[in-house]
């Protein structure tokens, strides 16, 4: 065996015993490295005569390029060993209890839904959910928003292309949790006292508007229904959620499709050393829409006008959160930044209401 031969399969050993990449890498610099064997023995080429180059060249640099594949092979060999090492002993049991280091907390939208569930679980509604792809007669057809209606362009509508389209309707991100309400409507009999919390989409984006927003709609569908049940209902629910008797109501009337009459209701507030306080009346604050159900979404959903009747409002989940913990910008909320969470006094392992997760 030559001299070279002998070099290459002692290196290759060498390389093969290394036990893990430290050792490996010791190898390398051993062989390749400024002061490597491997590479003083390229050099010494440039002393030889044309002619031993010729028969010297091709196996030192054989010897070189045997060496450097063989380091790269170990390499990728100990580096995949160490990785199911890893995936073997670091496993994470999703069961235990979370440690006490925890930093994350429930997130003030999720907290305004459990708040909501509860306060209306004491009126007697339950918590309505549905899909948040839906079909166009759902989510505006069946509200009274025909196809040539304004409110269609109005609400920016996120639509699923052609190839999508389901019994050949254009399925879309619901705008707003109405469809919600309609499927109830078709699908149970009355008398329907519901409150349907949920994503919404616009594609709609500033401080004020995010293209996901939460939105919560409520619908009561009995008889007899009038304007004095919505206010009563709305005014018990205000004064539950921002925890002050004194929350006065301000009703305006307004345009909805789905609604006739339409109300506008805005929320009373006193100034406290600069500050907006709700409750009082020295100024107003828009808060939330609703209205009669208008008899031809009752008649959409196959029930007699004549017989059933019902109120409904819509409400932005964020606004009230907002509000309620005095936060200023919208897009915060979906930054999962946990100093922002601490800042509005929002913490780990806080049990935030007796019917914690009951809401969507
Ligand atoms: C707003 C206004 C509103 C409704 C939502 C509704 C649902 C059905 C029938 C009738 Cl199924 N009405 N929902 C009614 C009035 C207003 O929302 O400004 N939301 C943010």
């Amino acid at each position: 065996m030559s001299d070279i031969e002998s070099m290459t399969s002692d290196w290759l050993s060498r390389i093969e015993g290394a036990a893990d990449l430290g050792a490996l890498e010791a190898e390398r610099v051993a062989a390749l490295g400024k002061q490597g064997a491997v590479t003083q023995l390229l050099k010494t080429l440039g002393g030889m005569t044309p002619e031993q180059r010729q028969a010297e060249g091709p196996r030192i640099h054989g010897l070189r390029e045997k060496v450097s594949d063989a380091i790269a092979a170990r390499k990728a060999a100990l580096e995949a060993a160490e990785l199911d090492r890893r995936l073997a002993t670091e496993t994470l049991d999703m069961t235990l209890p979370i440690s006490t280091g925890a930093q994350g907390s429930v997130h003030p939208v999720s907290q305004v839904m459990d708040e909501l569930a509860e306060i209306f679980a004491d009126l007697g509604f339950s918590v309505a959910t549905g899909p948040e792809i839906e079909d166009d007669w759902r989510n505006f057809t069946a509200l009274n928003i025909p196809e040539s209606h304004p409110a269609r362009a109005m609400h920016d509508t996120f639509y699923f292309g052609e190839d999508k389209a389901k019994d050949g309707k254009r399925m879309l991100l619901r705008t707003h949790t109405s469809p919600v309400q309609i499927r109830t409507m078709t699908s149970q009999e009355p008398p329907i006292y519901i409150i349907a919390p949920g994503r919404t989409y616009r594609s709609d984006s500033d401080a004020t508007h995010t293209p996901m927003f939460h939105q919560v709609e409520g619908l009561v569908i009995d008889k007899g229904i009038h304007l004095g049940h919505l206010k009563w209902t709305l005014e018990t629910f205000l004064k539950a959620y921002f925890e002050r008797d004194d929350i006065v109501l301000r009703l305006r009337p307004s345009y909805f499709p789905f609604t006739e009459p339409s109300v506008e209701v805005d929320v009373g507030f006193t100034m406290q050393n600069g500050r907006r306080v709700l409750g009082g009346s020295d100024g107003w604050m828009e808060l939330l829409g609703s209205g009669m159900v208008h008899p031809r979404v009752i008649a959409a959903c196959g029930l007699d006008p004549n017989v059933w009747q019902g109120f409904a409002f819509g409400c932005g989940i964020d606004r009230l959160a907002m509000l309620k913990y005095g936060m200023d910008d919208l897009r915060a909320f979906f930054d999962a930044d946990l100093r922002w969470l601490r800042h509005y006094g929002f913490r780990s392992l806080d049990v935030p209401t007796l019917s914690g997760g009951v809401g969507a």
